[in-house]
């Protein structure tokens, strides 16, 4: 499994729903009686959950303990503090996860050790993911004639969007290509692509992205209405993968169609729309789409929701983005997350943004470069290495993509 994001969303009813997917995955998990659990990053939604949130893992992760089954995990780019500090840690020490993450640096080169799952006789190794793709680097240090050359079954565990398989929707992503990962390992746990996808490329077979395992926001409710897991079983030498889905709570997508109606109407087209729809314990998303005659703040959302939590809903979210007020103008997006918003931005702005030497696409270049700046200083670090360290990172950045001189023209720092 991947992208669990345990504590993400505002709302408690959606964290909880998140939550108890967890436990339900991890039920069936000890009922399959599987020898052990991939986790490929992003556990956790924060490097800093709840405590609550951090209890209710524990105690699951724990049940798998005294079964004996071990949970391999890599972070993804959530698990990280600004200042590189992971809260699986603190799992791993406390016995119930472990790591797969080991290696040694020499001379530039990355060897990874891994971990053998005694049981299976299973090496399970892998690289986690850092914010805005950093890991790259790591992929290009590393030693992988050295891990094809081992023996037995291998397994890899990553967190990242490979090029080979990467959908439109994900167009803007940043992304490695396959050749980044070693090659003839019998499974490679894919995460960071909170949508499914089983991939084989020549020697690359059984690459797997099991997709969040709740959606994660209210696009990925949209479009994927739910998440799950694989259960993959190996023996003489042929792997077989099953999805399986997890359901707390059916999505269901609620439409209104707007014809320049009067925001005192929409209850009642709401009403209408409902027909004879279920929503019994679901979450419904009212999806407002048309002309209105008013403003989107005349809207009772408040009674709309109570209605239909009255029908049985167990929460009630509304979109809004497709509202065309009167003037017929476009109304911003506002509910979507950090990261598109901050790349919606960049991308509206990029024929401004004058990068013609540039070896990267535009928006992804500024938006790898953002990250690069907004590195914090890390604890013990003194001011004057931190600063030296960001420049020397951006000229190196800047070099790499041809536009070291650009810079110098246009800037004396
Ligand atoms: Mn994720």
């Amino acid at each position: 499994m991947a992208d669990l994001h345990l504590g993400g969303w505002r709302e408690d009813t959606l964290r909880e729903v998140g939550i108890k997917a967890f436990e339900k995955a991890i039920d069936i998990s000890i009922d399959e009686n599987v020898d052990f659990i991939l986790i490929s990053g992003d556990l956790f939604d924060s490097s800093n959950p709840t405590i609550d949130v951090m209890a209710r893992a524990a105690k699951k992760l724990y049940e798998l303990k005294l079964k004996g089954i071990i949970v391999y995990v890599i972070e993804g780019s959530h698990d990280f503090s600004p200042t590189g500090r992971t809260i699986l840690k603190v799992f791993q020490e406390a016995g119930l996860l472990k790591r797969v993450t080991s290696g040694e640096e020499k001379e530039g080169k990355l060897t990874l050790k891994g971990v053998l799952n005694e049981k299976t006789k299973t090496n399970i190794y892998g690289i986690p993911g850092l914010r805005g793709s950093l890991e790259k680097a790591t992929y290009n240090s590393l030693n992988r004639d050295e891990l094809e050359k081992q023996e037995g079954k291998k397994i890899f565990l990553f967190h990242s969007a490979i090029e080979e398989f990467k959908s439109n929707d994900f167009y803007h992503m940043e992304s490695m290509p396959i050749s980044f990962l070693p090659k003839g390992f019998i499974y490679y746990a894919g995460g960071h692509i909170h949508e499914r996808g089983e991939f084989e490329l020549g020697e690359y077979k059984n690459v797997v992205f099991p997709g969040a395992l709740f959606p994660n926001n209210i696009d990925e409710l949209l479009s994927f209405r739910g998440g799950g897991f694989y259960l993959v079983e190996h023996s003489d030498g042929l792997l077989n993968k099953t999805y399986i889905p997890i359901t707390i709570a059916p999505v269901v997508l609620l439409e209104v169609k707007l014809e320049c109606t009067n925001p005192i109407n929409i209850e009642e087209k709401v009403r209408n729309s409902l027909d004879k729809t279920c929503l019994k314990d679901s979450i419904v998303i009212v999806k407002f789409k048309g002309k209105l005659d008013g403003n989107i703040s005349d809207i009772n959302f408040k009674k709309i929701s109570l209605f239909l939590e009255d029908k049985g809903a167990l929460l009630v979210k509304r979109d809004t983005r497709d509202i065309k007020t009167k003037e017929f103008k476009e109304i911003k997006n506002s509910s979507m997350t950090k990261e598109k918003l901050e790349e919606e931005v960049i991308t509206r702005h990029k024929d401004q943004i004058l990068l013609k030497e540039c070896r990267m696409e535009t928006v992804s270049f500024v938006k790898s470069f953002m990250n690069l700046l907004s590195r914090e200083k890390k604890e013990g670090e003194k001011k004057e290495d931190y600063t030296n360290s960001v420049l020397n990172d951006s000229i190196e950045y800047l070099s790499k993509n041809n536009l070291l001189e650009d810079f110098n023209e246009t800037s004396n720092t």
